[in-house]
């Protein structure tokens, strides 16, 4: 036989056995299995829904949930019945779920389906996951443990990290996932960057961080969804994202729990780094659910001269 489908996938790693040979314990590689698993479903609403339908009633004459609500439940159901999932706190609620039974050993946050906004400009979309033992509301760095995210694309791919390494996986069309990128690795400096916020609303020191990069002749690459654009520095192995401070909201835009967190413990183990222009993000104390911060990541050199321009040292 030539090299056919079945062929391909003889000789692929899929998420499974590379999370078994990477010792990644039981419960947590059946969890980010399960998880990557609900990409499958949430990917099936999006093809599904149609602009006009979205948001709109359908024809039985329901109410039709809007794409982010639907993510979000099915992302609920599914960990409900996982057994290994204490509480749930999602992007779309207003507060944690108690979803286990009060004795498993995960705590889940979810951004279900985060740059929902693009999905009528077809642009990629995606799912952040953040893994926490004991609580959330703590220092990322005390309580995270693993984290992922699925990025809705022309391809849909999945990169994980549990404190191993961060690789990525793709789904194939025999509907696995299987290994592409292993253990990746940014590189010291890289040269694209994806800028959040009206440069109006900017900071001075913020400015001339921008202008810096400028002059040493970054490329903008910027698409309005986290998911792509840290994929971006990630699989082009490095540049940097911020979405900084503004006059109006010193905080920035992006949420601690559900978008940061989660993508600084990933760049983190793919050698890179995440601030909010002084503090480490994974240090950041989290008090509350909708807790926001201001974040630039990517590689170290970018993320340390941000330092540089925002403290004056
Ligand atoms: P939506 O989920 O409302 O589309 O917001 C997307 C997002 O939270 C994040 O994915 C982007 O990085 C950021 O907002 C883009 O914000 P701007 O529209 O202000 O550039």
């Amino acid at each position: 036989m030539g090299e056919g489908i079945s062929d391909y996938t003889k000789f692929s790693v899929d998420l499974r056995r590379h999370m078994w040979k990477a010792g990644v314990e039981m419960e947590l590689r059946r969890l980010i299995w399960q998880i990557a698993v609900m990409g499958k479903y949430i990917s099936a609403k999006i093809h599904e829904s149609n602009r006009k339908l979205a948001g709109f009633k359908n024809i039985f004459d329901e109410e039709q949930l809007d794409l982010d609500k639907s993510a979000d439940e099915i992302l609920k159901n599914q960990l409900q019945y996982s057994g290994f999932v204490r509480e749930y706190a999602s992007e779309e609620r207003d507060a944690v779920m108690q979803i286990g039974q009060g004795n498993e050993k995960y705590f889940i946050t979810a951004d279900p389906l985060d740059g929902s906004s693009l999905v009528e400009t077809n642009l990629a979309i995606g799912t952040i996951i953040g893994i926490h033992k004991e609580s959330i509301f703590a220092e990322g760095r005390n309580t995270l443990v693993a984290s992922m995210y699925i990025t809705y694309g022309p391809l849909i791919t999945m990169v994980y990290s549990a404190g191993k390494g961060t690789h990525e996986f793709v789904l194939n069309r025999e509907g696995e996932y299987v290994l592409s990128e292993e253990n990746i690795q940014l590189r010291e400096r890289g040269d694209i960057y994806s800028l959040g916020g009206l440069r109006r609303e900017w900071t001075p020191e913020h400015l001339k961080y921008i202008e810096f990069l400028e002059t040493e002749g970054y490329k903008l690459r910027y698409s309005g969804g986290f998911v792509p654009d840290i994929n971006q520095v990630l699989i082009k192995r490095g540049g940097i994202f911020t979405y900084p401070a503004l006059k109006k909201s010193p905080k920035g835009k992006l949420r601690l729990l559900f978008e940061l967190q989660p993508m600084a413990f990933i760049i983190e183990q793919a050698g890179g780094k995440a601030t909010d222009g002084k503090e480490e993000i994974l240090s950041i104390k989290v008090d509350d659910l909708n807790q926001r911060s201001a974040i630039y990541i990517g590689s170290r050199f970018e993320v340390e001269k941000a330092r540089e321009f925002l403290t004056g040292r």
